[in-house]
């Protein structure tokens, strides 16, 4: 059975409902779902608030309010069902919106799951919106919510693997592209940064693909774009973008980068990706595409300021624009400083992994990303492992881990390596084969590299 009864069922209580509590994640996929959901609800003429939480856990449950609303859980919940039943919410006061793993439990909340009817690929906000377009089918704010559906799914990553989105969350680009609000662009280079960066940081920073020669060295890439006689700069001396490019010029970008990797023997599809461009969006903003529309999200949620996120998904382009793009800014930078950090002060080396510690310099939601970015110019075929203290907890130590597509292909998992190994010290852990972390005892910190060092070198037997 497909999730059109869930789907039914699901905006119809939302529909009886006399008021309702949004509760939802801090991320680009928790924030497009939250502000999906608090349009459509409120279009409704349901008076309606909302929550944000880092994670549905049991400190963060008093931020869920104890009254007679619906409470609407998106991006979260299905994995908390025990907490919702242990604050003794009953069948009938709550909604689950979600696509992460649903536990078991004594009440049959109602959800409507992606991972429940086996759709991979696709995130919380895209559920929000055919949710959404189920409550109302008139609404005039559909296309504006199908954009948003696509800035979730392509911020959860559901657009990484295939080099586009596939399925249902295609489906909904298409609705938008109908609606005007999206453009579909095939063919287009597969690199983060197309309306702002200029083309050589784009293509310098391309861990997936690996362009051999051009990933991780911005002055290779100038060069590059120089030899096959692309202009980099307006007239005004500003470095162009990619989407300014001409159809031409993309062209002739395009084959050359396939020609360099056929000579070393790399395979150049994954060079082509499908990019969701916004065309009433400002050119050269970062709200032009949904992947650096994503990423100003995610910058106000990990700076926890998620609401300045959500009013710019519903429209705002004046102060929560300009306090955006301000987070953004000190997001990068930031992250920047910590890549100098870690590129200054070195990483420890083992036979398998490199190592840091960053002590208590930067904040843990940002440690991951700022490992990311060390390790495009570090040795790449060494996982980087970042290990940092939290703020609020002098017990645990976050562990980071990063590693690229080259590696997890010859065997590197690194969900698997920081679930054992935090388990086997009491700790916790998570993630994908690509990137995870892990929480882990501060008494344990001392040995813990070597031990994922030595389950990593098991990965390659
Ligand atoms: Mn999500």
């Amino acid at each position: 059975m497909g999730p059109e009864e869930d789907i039914r069922r699901v905006a119809g209580r939302i529909r009886d409902a006399e008021r309702v509590t949004v509760i939802s994640h801090i991320d680009a996929d928790g924030i497009t779902s939250e502000a999906i959901m608090m349009q459509a609800v409120r279009s409704y003429g349901i008076p309606a608030r909302s929550v944000f939480v880092r994670q549905l856990e049991p400190m963060t449950m008093k931020y869920v309010p104890d009254d007679d609303s619906l409470k609407v859980f998106v991006d979260l919940g299905a994995g908390q069902q025990d907490l919702l039943e242990e604050r003794g919410l009953g069948e009938e006061e709550v909604v689950i919106i979600d696509h992460h793993v649903p536990q078991n439990t004594d009440t049959p909340y109602l959800q409507a799951n992606a991972q429940q009817h086996g759709l991979g690929y696709f995130s919380a906000a895209g559920m929000a919106y055919l949710v959404a377009r189920h409550m109302d089918a008139g609404n005039p704010s559909l296309g504006m919510l199908a954009k948003l559906a696509v800035i979730g799914n392509v911020g959860d990553m559901m657009a990484r693997e295939h080099c586009g989105l596939v399925g249902p969350a295609r489906s909904i680009a298409g609705d938008g592209a109908e609606f005007g609000t999206v453009e579909i662009r095939g063919r287009e280079l597969n690199c983060y940064g197309i309306s702002t960066r200029p083309v050589k940081v784009c293509l310098s920073y391309s861990d997936d693909p690996f362009i051999p020669g051009i990933s991780g060295n911005e002055k290779k890439a100038e060069e590059f774009l120089d030899k096959i006689g692309i202009r980099q700069r307006n007239p005004a001396g500003t470095w162009r973008v990619w989407e300014e490019y001409t159809a031409e010029e993309k062209g002739i970008v395009m084959n050359a980068l396939a020609e360099q990797m056929l000579a070393t023997g790399e395979d150049p599809s994954r060079l082509f990706t499908e990019q969701y461009i916004f065309p009433e969006e400002t050119f050269g903003t970062p709200l032009r595409n949904a992947s650096e529309y994503a990423t100003m999200l995610n910058a106000c949620g990990r700076w926890a300021e998620p609401r300045i996120g959500s009013a710019i998904c519903l429209g705002d382009r004046g102060q929560m624009l300009r306090d955006g793009e301000r987070m953004l800014r000190h997001h990068r930078t930031i992250i920047r400083e910590m890549m100098e950090y870690i590129l200054d002060t070195g990483t420890t080396e083992l036979t398998h992994i490199q190592f840091i510690h960053t002590g208590d310099r930067f904040p843990d939601t940002i440690v991951g990303i700022g490992a990311g970015m060390a390790l495009s110019k570090l040795d790449w075929e060494k996982p980087i492992m970042v290990l940092s203290y939290l703020n609020d907890d002098p017990e645990l130590v976050k562990i980071s881990m990063r590693t690229n597509e080259r590696m997890v292909k010859r065997g590197v998992d690194l969900q698997a390596a920081l679930t054992r190994a935090s388990e086997e010290v009491g700790g916790g852990g998570g993630g994908h084969k690509i990137a995870a972390g892990a929480y882990i005892p501060t008494s344990a910190e001392k040995e813990f590299a070597h031990r994922v060092n030595r389950i990593i070198a098991g990965q390659f037997a």
